[in-house]
Formats: C-alpha cells, structure tokens, sequence
C-alpha cells in the first residue's frame, strides 16, 4: 500500500515536471532595467532587443521565432533572485542572459545553476563567475584579461608613470575583484602605489580620499566602481586639482557616466572587450544595424548582451537539427542546450568566441579607449592603437 502511495506520487511529481517548450522559444533577460545599474541595464536591454528582433528576422531558431522575457533585476541581489526565479517557474525560459553586476550574480546564479537552467553573464566580469557551477559561462570576458590593458595603455601615452593612487568600491564584489588586478598589474609594471582608497557605490561625496589622493602628488590615479560614483570622484578630482591621468575599470565603460561627470570625464582610459571596428562579418553586421537605429556607435555592454543572446539561438539551432525544439521536454532541453552552449563555435559581435571548461569565454581581441567629450553631456569613447 505504502510502496503503490509512493509510486503513485512519484509519476504524479514526474508528470508535473514534464513540460514541453512552449514557441516562440522564450529566452530570459534578467538586468537592472531600474536603479543605479540601470545606466548600465538600459544598454543591455537595446542589446537583446536587437538580437531578437535581427536574429528572428533570419530564421530565428530553423523557422521558430525567439521571445525575449524581461525580468527587471534592479541593482541588489535580493532583485535579482526574485528575477531569475520568476523566469525559472514562471516564464518557463530554456535560459537567462543575466544579471547586470557580479554582486548580484553570485547570489542569483546558484539558483539556475541548482534548478539546471544554462545562464549566461552578459557582463559579470569579476573573477570566479563562470565557477559557481555547471550551468553559468559568460560572454563577458573577466577583469584578468581586460584591467591590465588600460594600465599599459597608460604607460604608453606617459612612460614617466611611477606614483598611482588606486581607488574602489569596496562594498561591490566586481570593483573589490578588479582593484585586486589593477594593483597586482601596477606592481608588475613597476609602479609605485602611493595609496589605495575605498569609497562606496552609494557615495556622492569623495573629499576625504580626493584629499588623500592630492596629498600624495601621483601622477596616475586608477578607479574601480560603478558608473554614478566613479562619475562623481571623477568630477571631485579634477574640481580639487588633480591633473594627472585617469584609468577607470569595467564600471566606467558607459556613456550613461558623460552626464555625470560631463567636461571632466574627458581624457579618462577605460579598456574595451568590444571594438565597433572589429572587422568580422557578425560584427560589421552588428555595428550597422545598431548605427541605423541608435546614429551612433555600439557600446560594449549593448554588444555583449547581443551576443549572450546570439549564442542561446546557435546552441539551439543545433539541437533544434536533431529534434524540433517545441518537441523537448523543458528540463531536458535546459541540460542539452547548456552542454551545447560549452562545446560550440560563435561567430558574434565580440569576434569569433568559444567557452573553457568553466564556461569562461575564451575571445581572441581587446582594446582599449580614451573618453573624448564634445561638451557637457555628450562625448564617445576614442579607440586607441
Ligand atoms: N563588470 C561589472 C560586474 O561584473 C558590471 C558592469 C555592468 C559594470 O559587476
């Protein structure tokens, strides 16, 4: 009696379980489409959406269209987590291109990673994301390969650097990952560390360590932070004196920042994982369309989110060849197309890429870029040889 109970409820569960995958194939966005982050979400939204509506335009998924779930994040973890668990259960997405920052996907992540949902970070670029399990890999190359190449570039235009002051937010898990590369890369590079300053992502008022900075006479200053603070200590150093050169990290690859900082955000080097010139098919594609919609270059953040989304549809084109995806069952399509995602070849916006045994990308080309301001809001970022 027990044992036909339990199996009765076994099937019952099973049942429950099986689901087919509804079409349009939904595909989940979870970003900071509010908050702080939101300067950063807003790209990534115009990113997806263009991926959707290009990548149906040709095809979709072998005749099946794409449909893009928007989740809002905002810009904590508690929203985050409440996204992806919506779009998990509720929305029923084969998988999610998200979150917005690191500090939210190591909260976030476990979740899909423990219900066998594939996501992909379409800008978590701190170190150990793709290592919180199986089903997390990203499109946005880490602070180890992108922080260094600013400081290089720096030594580049002025090769009489020695003294640096670093700064970063120490309450943001990516900003506390990158200022540990930054520094490591200083020293490597045989700079002198005059001081490190800690601020946090909420702060407006940077006097205490602008003062410290300016007190120790450096002559380059490198900042890890998000876009509203690091726009503000920018603006706070140069009003208070500072004159030497700016390296900003990851947060500060934004021109949402240009409002903020305005005139003073000029001249600030930011390293790039995406070049609007970058000379493959996908890309020149990419930028063209981007260019008619928006009359201006793509950012980097609008390209990475394109590209977690193109790499969804090739990973299910492929499976869609060995049966028609609305033929999957939800859970087992999830664990098909994470293994697909890590084993394939794209050809994106970003160049071609590829995924490591942790789901880390693997990307052939970075660069890097210098703010060049034409007045008080408006500038774009200048890619430097
Ligand atoms: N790279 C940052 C992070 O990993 C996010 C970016 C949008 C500034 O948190």
């Amino acid at each position: 009696m027990k044992r036909t109970l339990s199996l009765l409820l076994l099937s019952a569960l099973s049942l429950a379980a099986a689901q087919k995958v509804a079409t349009p194939i939904a595909i989940g966005i979870a970003v900071a489409q509010t908050s702080n982050a939101s300067l950063f979400g807003q790209e990534q939204v115009i990113g997806a959406k263009l991926a959707e509506k290009f990548l149906n335009a040709r095809g979709g998924v072998g005749g099946t269209p794409i449909k893009l779930v928007f989740q809002d994040t905002s810009g904590d973890e508690a929203g985050a987590i409440n996204a992806f668990q919506n779009l998990i259960s509720k929305d029923n997405v084969v998988g999610i291109v998200g979150p917005t920052l690191s500090q939210q996907a190591f909260s976030a992540d476990p979740i899909a990673d423990r219900a066998k949902v594939p996501v992909i970070g379409p800008s978590n670029t701190a170190k150990g994301i793709p290592q919180i399990g199986a089903y997390i890999s990203r499109v946005s190359a880490p602070v180890t390969a992108i922080a260094p190449n600013a400081l290089k570039q720096a030594l580049k235009i002025n090769p009489k650097l020695k003294k640096v002051a670093v700064l970063y937010a120490q309450n943001d898990a990516f900003s506390t990952s990158e200022t540990g590369i930054f520094q490591q890369t200083a020293k490597d590079l045989d700079l002198n560390i005059a001081t490190v300053q800690k601020f946090q992502t909420t702060d407006n008022d940077f006097t205490t360590q602008v003062t410290a900075v300016l007190g120790e006479n450096v002559d380059l200053v490198i900042i890890s932070g998000l876009a509203n603070d690091s726009g503000n200590l920018i603006k706070q150093l140069r009003q208070l004196g500072y004159k030497g050169l700016i390296v900003g990290g990851n947060g500060l690859n934004s021109s949402s920042m240009f409002p903020i900082c305005g005139q003073y955000c000029d001249g600030v080097i930011v390293a790039q994982a995406y070049s609007p010139t970058q000379s493959s098919a996908a890309n020149q594609l990419f930028a063209r369309e981007y260019k008619a919609q928006y009359k201006k270059d793509p950012p980097q953040f609008a390209a990475q989110a394109y590209t977690g989304v193109q790499v969804f549809v090739d990973a299910l084109k492929v499976l869609d060849h060995k049966r028609k995806i609305a033929d999957w069952d939800l859970g087992e399509l999830r664990v098909a197309l994470n293994k697909q995602i890590l084993i394939g070849k794209y050809k994106t916006p970003l160049g071609e890429l590829s995924f490591d045994k942790d789901g880390d990308i693997v990307q052939q080309a970075f660069y890097v870029a210098q703010i060049k301001m034409k007045d008080a809001k408006n500038g774009t970022f200048v890619f430097l040889k």
